[in-house]
């Protein structure tokens, strides 16, 4: 009688096989996810592989040509080899139609991050089947997004302290981050993170099935964003990994049902991981730890990455979000029940959440610039501080729920003169400004385009005390004071062209553009006599 093995941090709830019923709504669920068009076609799949084969081979000549840059001989530059490692939902196989590859480029010691945007990415512009290539060196983490053969690509780069790259490297090895550059050992983070996830599984098949069910259902329920405080990609994927722990022998039916009831249940703060977290070789870095790190102990909902450095993948979490998610884990868990017993369809699960019906108030934050790639920038500044408003409005006494919606409304409206510019920026364009079009201001003096980014925070307001008189004064001037004080802040900010305004709305006023077509109720008219 051999040990029972098991994979995480604790053996499993239950390692029973799945019953007939929780097979059924397996393949009903399967059905499902292919009507909703979450599987790409044989087509498409057979080009991404064509198009991986010749891109791992462009890294090889990459690695090649620098190499006798640098005078090595032909030999040693060829041996010098370079490997590509995918990673993001191509990686873990739930990608849909239209998803990005995530690339990894692994290249030797004497191939520079410099290298990468002055030799590679010329290459990539004049490789064939080419499309769009754009290098970011400054971000956090470097990229260079393309498109190759309809394919979007990301590719990042790390450099090893190895003379040659090896088509067999494996990335698991914690002491190949020694005395790397911090951002090789951000760009090495999201493939190891995924390959132990694919590691730590039991039951790989199940596990993507599921998964693709709860990001879709994430996605429709408007509480997949790491940037607004929900869950992002990689802390989906690690707690649906944890769940397929806890039910080895589970169908992907059963795991999506376990799935909304152990997540709706979890003792929040208490951490989901998928493997104890350990320490390693480097100084520069710190492993999440609530009992050393106070940061890390104010994370509501901690989702731990498994590849060492561990990290919090759920940082933004605040109580507004947190309390949104465990309501959408209850909507969950209520809806597979019915699904189970026969009352409900799986498509009830996916249905598009309801946040514009949801409040009686919305702030409108409403950025703008008069310059399409400016407003690019600034909308993403005012997006990544967003949160901070939230926080802020969850200290104000009568509200209960500061609820952002997870991005934001672009509008490009053409002004004929300031004060319209001025209407715009502040959320209220004129009937006239909405149904201008570009040719009808050319050659007007005085006219300009203004582009504006909306996002939305829906505000729940405590209800008034029973007997109470008078109403509930709401009273946001000082978190919204204070969040546009430091948007304000940005290091590129500039009064003369960016503009920031904060505004608080009733329902009725939400511009129709943040509804379906049909999905409004026509707004009252006259009363009619009864
Ligand atoms: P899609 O199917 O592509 O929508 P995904 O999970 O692959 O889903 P992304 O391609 O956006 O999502 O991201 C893949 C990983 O890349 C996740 C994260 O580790 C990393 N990543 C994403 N966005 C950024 C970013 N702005 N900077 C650094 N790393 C990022
Ligand atoms: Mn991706
Ligand atoms: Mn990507």
């Amino acid at each position: 009688h051999r040990l029972q093995q098991h994979l995480g941090v604790t053996p499993p709830i239950s390692t029973h096989e799945s019953n007939d019923r929780e097979k059924e709504v397996t393949v009903t669920l399967m059905e499902e996810l292919h009507r909703q068009k979450m599987f790409e076609s044989e087509e498409e799949s057979k080009t991404r592989e064509i198009v991986l084969g010749r891109v791992a081979s462009l890294v090889k000549k990459f690695v090649y040509k620098v190499g006798l840059n640098r005078g090595l001989s032909e030999q040693a530059a060829l041996a010098a080899g370079g490997k590509i490692f995918t990673f993001g939902s191509y990686r873990l196989g739930v990608h849909s139609s239209g998803s990005d590859i995530d690339t990894l480029c692994v290249v030797p010691k004497h191939v520079s991050r410099e290298d990468f945007y002055d030799v590679f990415e010329p290459m990539l512009r004049d490789f064939e089947g080419v499309s769009e290539c754009s290098g970011v060196p400054e971000a956090f983490v470097p990229i260079i997004k393309t498109k190759i053969q309809g394919v979007a690509i990301d590719f990042l780069v790390a450099r090893l302290n190895l003379a040659s790259i090896p088509d067999d490297l494996s990335l698991r090895d914690d002491n190949l981050l020694k005395n790397l550059d911090d951002r090789c050992v951000r760009s090495l983070n999201g493939s190891r993170v995924v390959d132990e996830i694919l590691r730590l599984v039991p039951n790989v098949s199940v596990y993507r099935d599921a998964l693709r069910c709860i990001k879709l259902w994430a996605q429709r329920r408007a509480i997949y964003s790491n940037i607004n405080g929900f869950l992002g990609g990689v802390a989906w994927a690690i707690s649906v990994a944890r769940i397929c722990q806890l039910y080895p022998n589970a169908t992907a039916g059963a795991i999506v049902s376990r799935f909304f009831i152990v997540m709706y249940r979890w003792s929040w703060p208490l951490p989901v991981l998928l493997k104890q977290i350990e320490e390693g070789p480097l100084q520069q870095v710190r492993v999440w730890n609530p009992k050393l790190y106070p940061g890390d102990r104010s994370h509501r909902m901690p989702i731990i990455t498994p590849a060492y450095p561990a990290m919090c993948s759920t940082h933004n979490v605040t109580e507004s979000t947190k309390t949104i998610m465990v309501d959408e884990f209850k909507r969950g868990a209520d809806i597979v029940d019915k699904v189970i017993v026969g009352t409900a369809q799986w498509s009830e699960l996916f249905q598009k959440h309801d946040f514009f019906h949801k409040y009686r108030h919305y702030l409108q934050v409403i950025a703008s610039t008069g310059d399409a790639d400016l407003q690019l920038k600034w909308s993403g500044t005012v997006e990544s501080k967003l949160r901070q408003l939230v926080m802020k409005l969850e200290h104000v006494e009568s509200l209960t729920l500061a609820h952002p919606f997870i991005k934001g409304f672009d509008q490009t409206l053409y002004c004929l003169n300031e004060d319209e510019v001025r209407q715009s920026a502040s959320g209220d364009p004129s009937d006239a400004v909405l149904r201008r079009k570009k040719a009808d201001m050319e050659g007007k003096e005085g006219a300009s385009i203004i582009y504006t980014t909306t996002f939305y925070v829906g505000l729940a307001v405590e209800r008034k005390q029973p007997g109470s008189t008078g109403t509930r004064r709401l009273d946001i001037w000082y978190p919204t004071t204070e969040f546009t004080k430091l948007v304000k802040l940005w290091e590129k900010y500039d009064e003369s062209t960016m503009g920031i305004v904060v505004r608080h709305i009733k329902s009725s006023s939400l511009p129709d553009h943040v509804f379906d077509a049909g999905e409004r109720q026509p707004k009252p008219t006259l009363k009619r006599p009864k």
